[in-house]
This record gives C-alpha cells, structure tokens and sequence, in this order.
C-alpha cells in the first residue's frame, strides 16, 4: 500500500496537485508519469483504470483480454451442443450451470475491457468480423458425451493453468476477474474429470469412448498455451509489464506434469508414447507438437471454425430485441429519475 502512495504521489507532484512545487512542463510531466508507471509495475503494484500507462499496454491488454472474452463465449458452442442429449438430469443441470458460468466469465471479461476505453460492441464486432481472435481449442467438435468430461479435464484444467497466474496480472480489473473465473474454472475441471472417471470405471464401450475423446482433445489442449517461447510475438513484453507471468512453454509444461499422474488415476493414457519423467530436468518430457495444425486452425481452417462465427453472429443478431428491450428499459428508468 506504501508504494501506491508514492506511484500516486509521483504523478501528483508532477501535476503539481500534491503542495510540493508547480506543475511540470508537458514533455518532463510526460517523463515523469512514465517512470511512475515503470515503478509500480517493478514493485508489483496494481495498475488501476485511471491511472496513466503507456499506449501499447493499453493495447496489448485490450488485446488479450478480448480475445480471452471472445473465448469464453465461443466456448459455450461445443458444449452446449450436448446440454439436450446429457445422460441424466443430474449431468444436464451440471452442464447447464457451467456453459453458464462461462457466459459470466465473458461479461467480466469485456467489463474488464471497457475499463481500459474499449466498449463491448466494438469488441464484438472484430470478432464477428475475423479481426480478433478467440482460443483454437474451440475450434474442435463435440463428437461424443464423453468430450464434455475431456473438455472440463483438459480444456478447463489448461484454462486454470494459464489464468492463476493471471490473477497477479498487473492490471487490476483483469487480475481481479481472474479470481472468480479461477474459482469456477476448478470446479469445471472437476466436473470434467469426475465425468470421466464413470466413464472410464463403466462399461468397455464407456471406457472406450472416455478414451477416444481424450485421444482427440489432448494436442489441442497443449496448444491452448500458444506457440512455443521462440515464437510467441508478445510474450516479451507482456512479461516485462507483469501482464503475463510465465512464458507459454513453462504453463505447457506445468500442464503436462500436472496431467500425466491425473491420467493415470483416471485409468486411461494419453495419446504420447513419450510423457516419462525426465530427472534431471524434473518435468515430463513429451512428444512433438503439430504447430502446422494450429497454425491452421489460427488462419481459419480447423473443422468448426466457419460454424463458430455463423453460430456466434447468428446469436448476436437474434438477441438484438433484448439488448434493445434492456437498454428502452434502463432509459425508462433514467428518465422516470429524473423527472
Ligand atoms: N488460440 O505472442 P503470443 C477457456 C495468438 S479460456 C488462438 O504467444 P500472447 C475457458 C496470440 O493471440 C481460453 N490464438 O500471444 C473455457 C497472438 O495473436 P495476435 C482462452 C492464439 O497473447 C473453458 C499470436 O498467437 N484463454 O478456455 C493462441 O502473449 C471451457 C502470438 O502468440 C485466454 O485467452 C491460441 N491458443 O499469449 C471456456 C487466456 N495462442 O493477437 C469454455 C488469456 C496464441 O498477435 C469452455 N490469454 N495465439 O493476433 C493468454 O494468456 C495469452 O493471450 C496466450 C497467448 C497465452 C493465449
């Protein structure tokens, strides 16, 4: 709290608003607001909405945070897909409340994007015209129940991997909405493993179809991390600013080492003749990844890309009477305020 005090105080003086001296000319002010910032991020201070920050972290968080908000509510698709045919009513309600979580996790998401002067129709908008990106993962089909478990184990389990670090971003709004999307998310990986492990402790065909979807999920849940380190454009500087706090590969590898013991557990394998322990790095080692394969799905032709955006437009355009019912009713109100 002391070193918000003086990040704070730092820009007062050079306003000449702290008692202590008039204010800067416009270039030292300039100077002295961007030493301020750079010092905060040093002393892992929060970077708060108001406060001045360079123009490329602005961008580069607006970036990131709508293409994580993009990915939440594309990731609704695949599962909701199954939320008609779930085996039970117990399953269904589950499926049900964690589709709906992610729409939530959406909603904070762009609100956290909007703090930083970047509204939601505008974010929208460059998704729903290709000028955005969302996650590659959802850009892969639901073929069975059985991807639903392997979608909460291995797609939520990578989700948490990549955001608990997220939660010390140096962006307060972003780093704030991560706790609470990391709480959900955990009981998401829970539900998809628990799902699993029926499955897997079930009848041959059960435990076969458990099999086939991890077989199918796993490469692409290890691409959800991003390219590798030597070619991942921004990991540099979003590290420097402590938006990022470990590189894609390290999150990679702390996946896999979290995930070999579970898969053994689950009863089942994982689609690599290599995950084995390597001692003296101390992590799994594991077998290549198709970086032609994401790179695909990144330009546009992985199986359900196309189905995606239609799907997602098509939502848009049909939900338009409720955001027009919503906003005539909040101006209503507003006007019966002030009258
Ligand atoms: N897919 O330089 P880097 C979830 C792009 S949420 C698509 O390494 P960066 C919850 C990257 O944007 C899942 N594009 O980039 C859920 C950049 O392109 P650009 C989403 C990717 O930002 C579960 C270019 O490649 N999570 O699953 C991908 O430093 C179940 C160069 O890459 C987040 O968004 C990819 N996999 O690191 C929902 C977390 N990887 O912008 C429903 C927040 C990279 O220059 C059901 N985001 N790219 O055109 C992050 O942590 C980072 O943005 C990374 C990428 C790590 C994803």
């Amino acid at each position: 709290m002391a070193t918000a005090a003086a990040h704070q105080t730092a820009r007062a003086q050079a306003d000449g608003t702290a008692g202590a001296g008039a204010p800067l000319e416009e270039s030292a002010r300039a100077t002295a607001y961007e030493a301020a910032f750079d010092a905060a991020v040093a002393a892992d201070e929060r970077i708060e909405p108001r406060d001045w920050m360079p123009d490329a972290y602005r961008s580069t968080l607006v970036r990131q945070i709508a293409q994580h908000a993009h990915s939440e509510i594309i990731g609704m698709q695949p599962e909701a897909n199954w939320i008609t045919r779930a085996p039970s009513l117990r399953r269904k309600a589950i499926l049900m409340a964690k589709v709906q979580d992610e729409a939530g996790h959406g909603l904070y998401l762009y609100s956290a994007a909007e703090t930083l002067g970047t509204g939601r129709d505008e974010l929208l908008d460059k998704l729903h015209s290709g000028r955005q990106k969302y996650s590659s993962i959802f850009n892969y089909p639901t073929l069975t129940w059985a991807d639903v478990g392997a979608i909460g184990w291995l797609v939520d389990g990578a989700a948490i991997t990549n955001q608990v670090p997220l939660c010390r971003c140096s962006y307060g709004p972003y780093a704030r909405a991560m706790v609470r999307v990391c709480k959900e998310e955990s009981f998401h990986q829970r539900q998809g493993y628990e799902l699993l492990l029926a499955l897997s402790r079930g009848t041959a065909e059960q435990h076969a179809m458990a099999q086939d979807a991890v077989d199918r999920w796993w490469w692409p849940s290890l691409m959800m991390f991003g390219p590798p380190d030597d070619e991942s454009a921004h990991s540099a500087q979003s590290m420097a600013w402590k938006i990022k706090r470990h590189s894609n590969d390290e999150l990679r590898q702390r996946f896999v080492d979290i995930c070999v013991p579970q898969a053994q557990s689950l009863g089942l394998t994982l689609p690599d003749p290599e995950p084995r322990w390597n001692e003296e790095r101390e992590h799994h080692d594991f077998g290549p990844i198709d970086w032609t394969e994401f790179r695909e799905v990144l330009k546009g032709n992985g199986p359900c890309n196309e189905q995606r955006i239609t799907q997602r437009k098509r939502a848009h355009d049909e939900g338009a009477w409720v955001r027009d019912a919503a906003a005539a009713y909040a101006g209503k109100h507003t006007t019966a305020g002030k009258a």
